[in-house]
Order: C-alpha cells, then sequence, then structure tokens
C-alpha cells in the first residue's frame, strides 16, 4: 500500500500548477501531522483521471497490457488467506502467479452465498478490488497510467462488430469454435502465454452469445428469452441509471446488477472466461459461474464502467453522493425480495473482505472516488 492510501483524510482543491491548469488534486493529510514546513509539490496528490479505452493512446494501451503480463510473471504470495474456503472451487495453487491470487480472491467471496454478489458489498467492492489492481500494477509494476474503462454503450448496438474487439486495440476479439473457443488474436491469445491458473491453467476463452437464456424464470423471475442482450447495456439504460433512482441506492442497484442488467449482461454476451464458464477440459467438479471472471482482463474494463456509471450517479445528485444500503447475506432462493441481501444490514461502517491479499477498508473509504481513500474520477 501506498503512503498515499494510508492516509484517510484528504480534501480536494483546484489547483493553479503553472501550465497545468487548475490541476485537480486530493489533499492527504493525517490529524495531527504538522505540514508547516512540507514542499507544496508534497502536499497534494494528483487526481487520477480514467479514460476510455479507445480514447487512449497505442502506448498507453500498451502499458497496461505489459503491466498486466508483468503481474502474471509474479510469484504467488503467500500472505492470500481465503476466508471462505468453498469447497467447489480449486484450492489454491502455490504455483500461480499474482495477477491469479487477486483472481483468487474474486473466487474467495463468490461462491456458497457470494460476499460481494447480490449483496449490499457489490459497488463498494467490486470499486475497491479494481482500485487496487490499478495499485498493483503501479507499484508492483511500474505502470503509470490509470485504469481505463470500457464504455459498453459504444458498442451495445451492434456487439458482433464492437469496435473495441478491433485488431488496433489488441484486446483479441471472440475466440475459435473448434478450440473451446479460446483467444486466437489479441495480446492475451494462446501464443502471449497468457495463460490463467484458475480453475486450472488454460488459454483465454470469449463465445460471444446474444441470446444466452435458456429459460423464462431464472432465479424465480420471470424473463425474456429473447431479448437480444445487447439492449441491456445500452445508452438508453445508461441515462436510465445515471438519472433515475434519486437517492434509491438499492434500487440503483437492483437495477444494475439485475439478471437482465448491464453488469451480468456483459459478463454474459463475452462468455467463457468472462462469465466464469468452466473449460471444456476442466477436472471434475469445477463449478461455472463467478468465480474466476477476472482472468479475462476485460473483467477491469467492464467493471471500471460499472464503477463509472455508479460515479455518474453519485454526482447527480447530492441525495445520492453517499447513499449506500444493503444487506450482508446473499439470498438467491428468494432474489425478487433480497435483491441486495438480507440482514444483518450493512453501513458505511463495514468492513470489505480483503483474504490478507489487500487492506481491509470500509465502505466509507470509497463512497467517493476523489476522497478517503480514492483520488480518481472518470473522463
Ligand atoms: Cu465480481
Amino acid at each position: 500500500m501506498t503512503l498515499w492510501s494510508k492516509l484517510k483524510f484528504k480534501r480536494r482543491r483546484a489547483l493553479p500548477l503553472g501550465h497545468l491548469h487548475l490541476l485537480r488534486a486530493c489533499f492527504p493529510y493525517e490529524l495531527g501531522l504538522d505540514l508547516t514546513h512540507r514542499p507544496l509539490d508534497k502536499l497534494y496528490i494528483e487526481m487520477l483521471v480514467r479514460r476510455e479505452w479507445r480514447k487512449i493512446s497505442r502506448s498507453e494501451r500498451r502499458d497496461w497490457i505489459d503491466a498486466i503480463k508483468c503481474l502474471t510473471k509474479l510469484p504467488h504470495s503467500p500472505v492470500l488467506t481465503p476466508i471462505v474456503n468453498p469447497d467447489d472451487i480449486a484450492p489454491v495453487n502455490i504455483t500461480s502467479s499474482y495477477y491469479d491470487d487477486i483472481v483468487y480472491l474474486h473466487m474467495d467471496l463468490n461462491r456458497k452465498e457470494s460476499r460481494v454478489h447480490g449483496t449490499g458489498l457489490f459497488l463498494p467492492w467490486h470499486r475497491w478490488y479494481i482500485h487496487n489492481f490499478e495499485s498493483a500494477l503501479k507499484e508492483k509494476c511500474g505502470f503509470n497510467g490509470t485504469l481505463p474503462y470500457w464504455d459498453w454503450t459504444r458498442d451495445a448496438p451492434d456487439f458482433l462488430h464492437a469496435t473495441i474487439f478491433d485488431e488496433e486495440y489488441e484486446l483479441g476479439g471472440c475466440g475459435e469454435p473448434s478450440r473451446d473457443f479460446e483467444l486466437v488474436d489479441g495480446a492475451f491469445s494462446g501464443p502471449s502465454l497468457f495463460r490463467p491458473s484458475y480453475p486450472f491453467p488454460h488459454t483465454l476463452r470469449r463465445n460471444f452469445t446474444l441470446f444466452p437464456y435458456t429459460a423464462s424464470v431464472i432465479l424465480g423471475v420471470p424473463i425474456d428469452p429473447h431479448l437480444p442482450i445487447n439492449n441491456t447495456f445500452s445508452a438508453a439504460e445508461v441515462r436510465k441509471l445515471t438519472t433515475g433512482f434519486q437517492g434509491d441506492y438499492k434500487g440503483f442497484q437492483t437495477y444494475i446488477e439485475g439478471i437482465q442488467g448491464a453488469h451480468a449482461s456483459v459478463h454474459l454476451i463475452v462468455n467463457g472466461d468472462l462469465l466464469g464458464a468452466c473449460p471444456r477440459t476442466a477436472p471434475p467438479g469445477c463449478m461455472s459461474g463467478p468465480t474466476f471472471t477476472p482472468n479475462d482482463p476485460l473483467f477491469w474494463l467492464h467493471h471500471a464502467m460499472i464503477d463509472k456509471v455508479w460515479h455518474d450517479w453519485q454526482h447527480n445528485s447530492i441525495a445520492n453522493t453517499r447513499a449506500f444500503e444493503g444487506g450482508s447475506v446473499q439470498r438467491l432462493d428468494n432474489i425478487t425480495m433480497w435483491p441486495t441481501g438480507s440482514a444483518p444490514w450493512m453501513d458505511l461502517q463495514t468492513v470489505m473482505p480483503a483474504d490478507g491479499l489487500f487492506s481491509e477498508n470500509t465502505v466509507v473509504d470509497v463512497i467517493d472516488t476523489e476522497d478517503g481513500l480514492l483520488c480518481y474520477t472518470y473522463e
């Protein structure tokens, strides 16, 4: 953890800094710290700006890809201590990488009564999770950029021809059907040796699926199986999210995390690793589900977008800014009644589980992206 991220209290101001006209900055300080003799450039940290994948330069994209590959070359960290230990996910593999450790944290918290999906922690935990990933890229692999996001609303109208999968962006596209949909192009394809360790070492897979529903009732909720799934993450849907649900955190979370909502839909439409689908040759006992979804680097781009939508909603009304509620127990047995979990209830002081890998912070630390633990905004 950086010095700055340890510091609890920050203020933000607009600073006239020479040619960096009105740079936005956060002012971290510890209670009781004497700031009198600190040089000006040690008093503030520059606010990071997260930008869309297609709006950053080729070299910025390349830096992000290289930093991810760097994490996959760092060794497993013995500090990883699963707290849930579900018996239906693979055990910790000590020959895996630090990138896999980060994936494992998501695995541990997402089987059997997920702690961070369908509970009040969905939005703050994933905000904190991708922030820690961004920090790991910087601190362990010298990454100087910011976490990019994927504005999937741009690709929703014609997903099968989504420009984000164009060759120039190097993310690769849909996988090869004859080979279990393994990636054959882009920076994370087979020849790149980018091989996730969980549930067992394999090549990344994507299997674009516009109509993923096989039933008209899922978890007791009637859905429209004929709805083209790309309709659920359109610009109109995001507008509905960011301009609606005033002061209604539960309503906002339920809509974005719902079965036919933007979050699930992007996982479903990309399919393969991003959906947590077991590889065809997986060992017996492999359970598909939202566990190893961060295997696919698209996860970080997707969840940065989810975070942006939340950020934009928070900034749309003072009633939304610090709104937070939800239960701590996932209730798939009665998702209509408990879309964000049941009691014990959470509040801003709730601690977010970290499996020893990252610092354990509270929701209030991440409720504002420009204050508390964080110092970033979205373009
Ligand atoms: Cu997740």
